[in-house]
């Protein structure tokens, strides 16, 4: 089983995750951020990664450092699960369409982080989240799970739309990427002889 428990502790967070690559998509997350569950939610239920995740951040200040550092803790909850990434797929696409929105995906669990994003919105907020905390939690997975992530938004006018489907489309790029391939027989899907 490809599974993965991490805690992290620092003066701004304390988050314990635990994930199952092969998981059906359950998801049991609180960080304090309705939003930010949501999205996570999302993020369980279309890539069918198991994710338990539990964030106590210093939501007085803001909602940035909790959001933030949920990032990096699936981010390294994603690497050490993954392991030496044997018979992977190892790359991933998608393009997701939510109502007005559409959200394309390309990944590559490259151990190369890179964050491509162009996916502006047009509100600040949803709610009480800030939209721009978006991206900082993509940075923040990309970085700490070794991923070359690329994100565009071809369309989409609402805010809430936008993130939703941003995370629907990154849940099911990351599905295929770490899905086993068959065809790959065990191998490394690397002429470099390590990922
Ligand atoms: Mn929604």
């Amino acid at each position: 089983m490809r599974t993965a428990e991490i805690t992290r502790t620092t003066a701004e967070t304390q988050i314990t995750v635990s994930i199952n690559l092969d998981g059906t998509g359950k998801y049991d997350v609180t960080t304090g951020v309705g939003f930010f569950d949501h999205m996570l939610d999302q993020l369980a239920r279309h890539s069918l990664i198991d994710i338990t995740l539990r964030a106590t951040g210093d939501l007085h200040i803001d909602d940035h450092h909790t959001v933030e550092d949920c990032g990096i803790a699936l981010g390294q909850a994603l690497a050490k699960a993954l392991g030496d990434k044997r018979g992977i797929r190892r790359f991933g696409h998608f393009a997701l369409a939510m109502d007005d929105s559409q959200i394309a995906c390309a990944l590559d669990l490259s151990a190369r982080p890179f964050l491509v994003w162009n996916v502006d919105f047009p509100t600040a907020k949803i709610g009480t989240f800030d939209t721009e905390l978006v991206r900082e939690f993509f940075q923040a997975l990309a970085t700490h799970g070794g991923i070359t992530l690329h994100v565009d938004r071809t369309h989409g006018f609402n805010s809430h739309h936008i993130a939703e489907a941003t995370f629907k489309s990154v849940a099911r790029a990351l599905r295929m990427a770490v899905e086993p391939d068959p065809r790959m027989a065990g191998e490394l899907p690397s002429t470099k002889g390590a990922l």
